[in-house]
């Protein structure tokens, strides 16, 4: 991609088009894997891999924590009039994007636009943005990979938004998820993303919880059929995460919203979009719930990020483990890919990483080790000794009496007659797990 940006105006100045330069380079602003054009199992890695930035970690996390004040030094942020000053990030938004080759971003309403004292305010002041980004979008090709909404951080939604026990706060929350799908279909987005934001609870006694995930149930619909009433044919998504800000999330994992999708008649309208650091949180590995959802064709689009085991909160933190991505990349291989999904990089610098130039290695080094993640798990997949050895696991499957079981035709009676007839089971045999770890570590 040709930097096109408006070159007077540049946020990064020092820092060049990021370009493929091969794993010898020495230059720490190139990519070593990452090959835009490259061909693996016979497509371009940026179709396999759909990079998406998050505005709202990269242009609008101030590394402020609970014990701390804002850290990141952004010499664009002047300050002044909120809405003035929302356009013109748009602008540091796009040069950073097409500096980094990356097609695809990701916002909250409110990260690109501010709240207005009306809920009408708040929609011009998104209508006059987004109206840039479109611009923006224009200009360079850029995309939008998913739009949301924010519904967790204004005081109103201190109940939660869909599960409040306020109903006007639903029909406000209702309003502005109205006007989020409107605005992602203006942008051309390809899709929209419910994450659970506060609708969970934190005691038992004052929360009526069938209630409250009723409420949400009629909530997805409303926004399914109101997505189909003015003709938006993205991909909705629901985003899983057990825990924080609330004590227990209703979207605690995939098996759980899956669940919650097939008990509401909404399984045919939305898929997951799964985050490293939130399967983790779950007590999950990221490929327990991308495999989870796979198989069940809820496979959707992915938040891309990772935790730390030794600090127990939703930490989101680039991803640079290799083994992670291979899992990851094998996963989706496995399962045809994300489009119309993609990997977002739900992530933001540490507050000690403060200046602009630690956004670019961040996503350098997270667009790598994807890239290199994808690159591993296609030669695992060409040359198969995994897949042969899972399948000699299971040969027992394939033999006469486990595809009678698997097609349906033995019963219970059937097989107590076999079982007796032949006194004992088959001798089982090893699980060979250290020889499929070791096999895993030559593909390194
Ligand atoms: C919060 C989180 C959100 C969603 C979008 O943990 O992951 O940013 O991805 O609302
Ligand atoms: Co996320």
């Amino acid at each position: 991609m040709a930097f096109t940006g408006e070159a007077t105006k540049q946020a990064f100045p020092d820092i060049p088009v990021i370009r493929y330069e091969g794993p010898s380079t020495t230059n720490m602003l190139a990519f070593r894997h990452y090959d835009p054009d490259a061909i693996v199992e016979g497509r371009p890695m940026r179709e396999h891999l759909r990079f998406a930035v998050s505005y709202w970690h990269t242009f609008r996390g101030t590394g402020s924590d609970p014990f701390g004040a804002p850290t990141m030094v952004r010499p664009w942020e002047q300050g002044g009039d909120p809405l003035a000053a929302a356009i013109s990030r748009t602008a540091v938004a796009f040069e950073f994007l097409e500096k980094l080759g990356i097609e695809y971003y990701c916002f909250h309403d409110r990260d690109v636009a501010p709240e207005g004292a009306t809920l009408a305010e708040s929609n011009n002041y998104l209508d006059t943005v987004a109206a840039e980004l479109k611009r923006h979008q224009d200009r360079t090709g850029i995309k939008l990979l998913w739009g949301t909404a924010n519904l967790f951080s204004h005081p109103r939604y201190v109940h939660g938004a869909a599960t409040s026990c306020n109903a006007e706060v639903f029909a406000y929350a209702a309003a502005q998820v109205k006007k989020a799908i409107e605005t992602t279909r203006a942008l051309g987005g390809a899709g929209y993303v419910f994450w659970g934001g506060r609708e969970g609870y934190q005691c038992l006694w004052n929360t009526d919880m069938k209630r409250e995930i009723d409420h949400l149930a009629r909530f997805m619909h409303m926004a399914v059929d109101y997505a189909k009433e003015i003709g938006f044919s993205g991909q909705f998504y629901f985003e899983p995460k057990p825990r924080e800000p609330t004590k227990h999330q209703y979207d605690y994992d995939c098996a759980a919203c899956i669940n919650f999708l097939r008990a509401n008649g909404l399984e045919q309208y939305v898929k997951m979009n799964i985050e490293t650091n939130h399967a983790t949180l779950a007590g999950h590995e990221m490929q327990h719930e991308l495999e989870y959802a796979g198989m069940q064709g809820f496979l959707g689009s992915i938040d891309a990020n990772t935790g730390d085991t030794l600090v127990g909160w939703d930490t989101d933190q680039f991803p640079t483990n290799i083994y992670l991505t291979t899992q990851i990349m094998y996963t989706i291989l496995k399962y045809g890919g994300l489009a119309p999904g993609g990997i977002n990089f739900d992530a933001k610098v540490r507050r000690e990483s403060f200046e602009p130039v630690d956004l670019f290695h961040a996503h350098i080094g997270g667009m790598d080790a994807f890239a290199r993640g994808l690159k591993i798990a296609a030669a695992m997949r060409a040359d198969g000794s995994i897949q042969r050895l899972l399948e000699e696991r299971y040969a027992s499957w394939s033999a006469p009496l486990g595809k009678r079981i698997e097609s349906g035709s033995e019963t219970f009676r059937s097989l107590e007659a076999e079982m007796l007839a032949k006194g004992e089971a088959a001798a089982c045999r090893s699980g060979r797990q250290e020889l499929f770890e070791n096999l895993l570590n030559t593909y390194f």
